[in-house]
C-alpha cells in the first residue's frame, strides 16, 4: 500500500455526504418526481384474521381521478407470485405471501386492495369507499399460545402452527454435563418484539418504459440487486436486463429495509400494467402495520457451572415468533444468526439450542439491527448476572473467571461457529477501570443508606459480522451467496469512481470506502466518487446488513484497488522504461526505485492507460478493476459495555447515569464513523431495555402502533457515552476490519437490564421482563413490599 496509508484511514474525517443530508439535498425515494406519476394507496385489513367474502370496488372506482382499483385476485390473476423465503431450513413450513391478500388475511394491516389515482388523496378517499366483506376467524397473537393444541391455525399447511423446528450443538453432552454440575442456574427469558422505525417510511416508485419493455423501481432497499433477482425472477417475471432497482439516499433501515415487501411488488406491477408511473409511500402508522418487525423470544435457559464458577454447559429452548408470513430472511435470524452465538465469549464445553419457529397473526418478523445476535447477547449475559447472584459471586469476577483466553483463537466453539480472534479480557478490565468499578461499589452502598438506588451492569458481548463464505451458507439454506462486489474505474484523468454492492443508508460509506482509495491511489478525497444502490450502474452485490460492508464490501474494492495499482505499475515501468519490480508506487506517484525523478503520476499513468499509444504488448487499454470478496469466515467482532443507572423506587423510573463502552471491532477504518455507529446502536439497545416493546392484544390489534405508544428512545433520556477500544484485527480480510453497525444494540441492552436488576437487588428483585418500564419496576418493588423482603 501507499505511503499515504497513515494519511486517511484511521482518522475522523468528517462525513462527506452530511451537507447533503443536513441542507436537505438528499434524494430519497419520495423525492424523485416523475410527469404522470399516480399514486397507490392500500386498503388494509382491520381483523388479524378473516376470511374475505367479497370485495366491492365500484364506489372507488367511480370516483373522479381514480385510475384503477385492484384486488388480490387482480394480482395473481395478472401473474403476481408469491414473495418466496430466502432462507430454507430443512422441514420448513413456507407461506402463500402474496402482495395482496387473495382469500384470507392473517394480520391486521395486511393489503386486500389498492387504489391508483392522480393523487394521494382521492386514492386515500376512493380507498375508504372500498367495502370488504370479511369473516372473522379466531385469532393467535402469542408464540406460546400458538403451539398449543387446539390453537387457532394460521396456515393449513402448518397445522401445529410450528414453522420449523432446528438444532445446534451436542444434546446428550450437554445434558450430561447439567446433570453433573455443581450448581444449575435456570431462567425463562423473554425478548420482546421491537419495531425498527427507520425515520424514512418505506417508499416505492415504479416506471415503466413501452418501447423498450423496462422497468424501473426506485425504492426504500437496502439491497437492491436482492430485489432485483426476487422481484423479477420469482415474484413478477421480468427479465433482469430489462428491470432497474434504484436505492437512492434511504434514511435508515436498521434490518427493516432488507426484505421484498409486498407495496413494491404491487406498485411495478402496476407501473407496468397500467403504463403510468405509480408511488406508493407509507404514512407513519402503515410503518407500523406492515415494517417487518424484529426479535419476540421466549427462552427457557439452563446455565451449569462447576464448584469452581467455571461454565459446564448451556441449554436453551427457544419459541419465536415469525408472524403471519416467512419475510425473506426470518427463518435464519431466530437460527444462524442466534444459536450459534450461543457460545458467547466464554468457554463453555457444552451447548445445545432447540428452536421453534411458530405461525401467529401478527406482522412478519425479519432482522432488527442485531437480527439474532442481540438475543444470544441478552440470554447469556442476563444469565450471567442470575448466576453471579446465586453463586455469590461478584458478575465482573464470574465473567473474567469464564472469558476463553487470547490463546484459544482461533477459537472453535460448540455450536459451529470458528472465532477469528479475540482478546477479551483486556476489554473487560478497560471497561472496568473506564466505569471505576471498585469506587462505585463504594458509592453504591452509600447511597443506599441515602435511600438511593444506584446500580450497575456488565454485558461481554461477541458479534458475528459479515457472514460468509457463501458455500458454506449455502449448504445451511441460503438461498443467496454472501460475497460483495466493488468496481474501481480510474478515468482517464485519473479520477475514481467505485462502484459497490454495499449500500450506505446512514452508515456514512461514501466517506469510509473514499479514505481507502484515496490512501491507495494517493488522491485527493475530493477525487472519488462512491456509486451505489443502482442495479443499472453497479456490478451485481448483496447489500448491506450484518455489518458486513466494511469487511466484505470494503474488502472487494481494497482488492480492485490492489489490481488497478498492478496494472499501473505495468503501464508505467513500460512508460519508464525500467523493470516492473524496480518500479514503487508511493503518495499517488510510480517511480523508479532509486531514481526518484524518474517517475510518472496515477493521472498521468490513468490517462496513459486510456490513450494507449504506449502500451506493453499483450495489455489491453483502459484502468479498472473489478473484485467479488468471498470471505473465508465471518469477523467477530467483541468488547465489554457497563451501564450506571439510578432507580426512583417510588416511581419505577429509571434514569441511566452512565455508559462506558469498550469494543474491539479490529483495525478502525474511521474513529468517528465507528463511534456514531456504537452511539446509535448502544440507543437502540438501551431502548430495548428500558422503552421500547411492540405489543398485541389478543385479538391481534397491535396496542404500540404509534410514537405516542412506542417508546423510541429521546436525546435527553441519554447520558454522553464514554467510549475507549482495544484493537485485535481480523485475518479474515487484508484490511484487519471487523463490523460495528451492530455492536452497540447488541451490548446495551442486557448491560442496562443488568444495572437495573443490581439497583433493584436490596428488594430481592432478581428479574423482570422487558422493557424496563416503570410500571413494571414499581410492580415489582411493591411486590417485594408486600411479601416483606423490603
Ligand atoms: N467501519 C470502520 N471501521 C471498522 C468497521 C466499520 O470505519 N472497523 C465503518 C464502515 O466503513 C462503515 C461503518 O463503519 O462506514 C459501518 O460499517 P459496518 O460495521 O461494516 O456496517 P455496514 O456498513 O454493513 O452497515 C450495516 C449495519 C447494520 S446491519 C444495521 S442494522 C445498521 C447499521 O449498520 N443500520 C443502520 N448502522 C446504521 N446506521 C444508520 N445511520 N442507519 C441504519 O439503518
Amino acid at each position: 500500500m501507499a505511503a499515504t496509508v497513515e494519511r486517511l484511514v484511521g482518522q475522523a474525517i468528517k462525513r462527506r455526504e452530511d451537507p447533503r443530508f443536513i441542507t436537505g439535498r438528499g434524494t430519497y425515494t419520495d423525492d424523485v418526481r416523475l410527469p404522470g406519476t399516480q399514486h397507490a394507496v392500500f386498503v388494509r385489513s382491520p381483523l388479524a384474521h378473516a376470511r374475505i367474502r367479497g370485495i366491492d370496488t365500484t364506489a372507488a372506482r367511480a370516483l373522479p381521478g381514480v385510475r384503477a382499483v385492484f384486488t388480490g385476485k387482480d394480482l395473481a390473476d395478472g401473474g403476481v407470485n408469491p414473495i418466496p423465503v430466502g432462507w430454507l431450513l430443512p422441514g420448513l413450513k413456507t407461506t402463500d405471501f402474496r402482495a395482496i391478500a387473495v382469500e384470507r388475511v392473517r394480520h391486521v394491516g395486511e393489503a386486500v386492495a389498492v387504489v391508483v389515482a392522480e393523487s394521494a388523496a382521492i386514492a386515500r378517499d376512493a380507498a375508504e369507499l372500498v367495502s370488504v366483506d370479511f369473516e372473522e376467524l379466531p385469532v393467535v397473537a402469542d408464540a406460546v399460545a400458538a403451539l398449543r393444541p387446539g390453537a387457532p391455525r394460521v396456515h393449513d399447511g402448518a397445522p401445529d402452527n410450528r414453522c420449523f423446528h432446528w438444532e445446534i450443538g451436542d444434546r446428550a453432552k450437554t445434558e450430561a454435563a447439567l446433570k453433573k454440575a455443581a450448581k444449575v442456574v435456570r431462567a425463562k427469558l423473554v425478548n420482546q418484539r421491537l419495531i425498527a422505525n427507520a425515520i424514512e417510511p418505506r417508499a416505492s416508485l415504479a416506471s415503466y418504459q413501452g418501447a423498450t419493455d423496462e422497468l424501473t423501481l426506485w425504492v426504500t432497499s437496502q439491497n437492491p440487486h436482492v430485489h432485483r433477482l426476487i422481484m423479477g425472477a420469482f415474484v413478477l417475471g421480468l427479465p433482469e436486463q430489462r428491470f432497474r432497482v434504484i436505492a437512492p439516499d434511504v434514511g435508515g433501515g436498521f434490518g427493516s429495509k432488507i426484505p421484498v415487501y409486498p407495496e413494491e411488488v404491487a406498485v411495478a406491477w402496476m407501473a407496468k400494467r397500467l403504463g403510468v408511473p405509480v408511488r406508493w409511500t407509507a404514512q407513519r402508522a402503515e410503518s407500523f402495520l406492515t415494517d417487518s418487525q424484529g426479535r419476540d423470544h421466549v427462552s427457557d435457559v439452563e446455565m451449569a457451572f462447576d464448584a469452581s464458577g467455571k461454565l459446564a454447559a448451556l441449554r436453551v429452548k427457544t419459541v419465536a415468533n415469525l408472524g403471519a408470513y416467512l419475510s425473506l430472511f426470518a427463518p435464519a435470524i431466530p437460527t444462524y444468526l442466534y444459536g450459534t452465538l450461543l457460545n458467547g465469549v466464554y468457554d463453555i464445553p457444552a451447548v445445545f439450542c432447540e428452536v421453534d419457529g411458530v405461525f401467529t397473526h401478527t406482522l412478519p418478523v425479519d432482522a432488527y439491527r442485531g437480527a439474532g445476535r442481540p438475543e444470544a447477547c441478552y440470554l447469556i449475559e442476563r444469565t450471567m448476572d442470575l448466576a453471579a447472584r446465586e453463586l455469590g459471586v461478584d458478575p465482573a469476577e464470574l465473567r473474567r473467571r469464564n472469558l476463553i483466553p487470547k490463546e484459544r483463537f482461533p477459537f472453535q466453539t460448540q455450536v459451529a461457529l470458528t472465532y477469528d480472534s479475540g482478546n477479551y479480557a483486556p476489554a473487560l478490565a478497560r471497561a472496568l477501570q473506564l466505569v471505576g468499578y471498585e469506587r462505585f461499589r463504594t458509592e453504591q452502598a452509600e447511597a443506599r443508606k441515602k435511600g438511593r438506588h444506584l446500580g450497575i451492569g456488565l454485558s461481554c458481548y461477541i458479534e458475528a459480522c459479515g457472514i460468509a463464505p457463501s458455500q458454506v451458507v449455502g449448504s445451511l439454506g441460503a438461498q443467496a451467496g454472501l460475497y460483495e462486489s466493488g468496481t474501481v474505474r480510474v478515468h482517464p484523468t485519473g479520477k475514481v469512481s467505485v462502484l459497490t454492492g454495499s449500500h450506505s443508508h446512514g452508515q456514512g460509506h461514501e466517506t469510509t470506502f473514499s479514505q481507502l482509495v484515496a490512501d491507495a491511489l494517493g488522491i485527493p478525497l475530493t477525487d472519488v466518487e462512491i456509486v451505489h444502490g443502482d442495479t443499472g450502474r453497479i456490478p451485481f452485490g448483496m447489500g448491506t446488513y450484518g455489518s458486513r460492508s466494511g469487511a466484505v464490501g470494503g474488502t472487494a474494492i481494497f482488492m480492485s484497488l490492489q489490481k488497478v495499482i498492478d496494472k499501473g505499475r505495468l503501464l508505467a515501468a513500460h512508460l519508464l522504461e525500467a523493470a516492473p519490480d524496480d518500479v514503487e508506487f508511493l503518495g499517488g506517484r510510480f517511480s523508479v526505485k532509486g531514481s526518484p525523478d524518474r517517475g510518472k503520476t496515477f493521472a498521468e499513468v490513468s490517462l496513459a492507460a486510456y490513450l494507449a499509444h504506449k502500451m506493453p504488448p499483450g495489455m489491453e487499454p483502459g484502468l479498472e478493476a473489478t473484485t467479488f470478496f468471498d470471505p473465508s469466515n465471518f469477523t467477530f467482532p467483541f468488547g465489554t459495555h457497563i451501564a450506571v443507572v439510578e432507580v426512583d423506587v417510588e416511581t419505577g423510573r429509571t434514569t441511566l447515569l452512565r455508559y462506558v463502552a469498550v469494543d474491539d471491532v479490529g483495525n478502525v477504518i474511521n474513529p468517528m464513523i465507528v463511534d456514531g455507529q456504537l452511539h446509535g446502536g448502544i440507543a437502540q439497545g438501551v431502548a430495548q431495555a428500558l422503552w421500547e416493546g411492540a405489543t398485541y392484544d389478543e385479538s391481534g390489534q397491535l396496542t404500540t402502533g404509534s410514537l405516542m405508544d412506542y417508546g423510541l428512545p429521546r436525546a435527553d433520556q441519554i447520558p454522553k457515552f464514554e467510549t475507549d477500544r482495544t484493537v485485535t484485527p481480523t485475518p479474515v480480510n487484508p484490511l484487519g476490519v471487523k463490523g460495528v453497525g451492530e455492536a452497540g444494540t447488541i451490548a446495551a441492552t442486557p448491560a442496562v437490564a443488568n444495572a437495573v436488576m443490581d439497583a433493584l437487588s436490596p428488594f430481592g428483585v432478581t428479574h423482570v421482563d422487558l422493557p424496563l418500564t416503570p410500571q413494571k419496576v414499581w410492580k415489582a418493588v411493591q411486590a417485594a413490599h408486600a411479601a416483606g423482603r423490603r
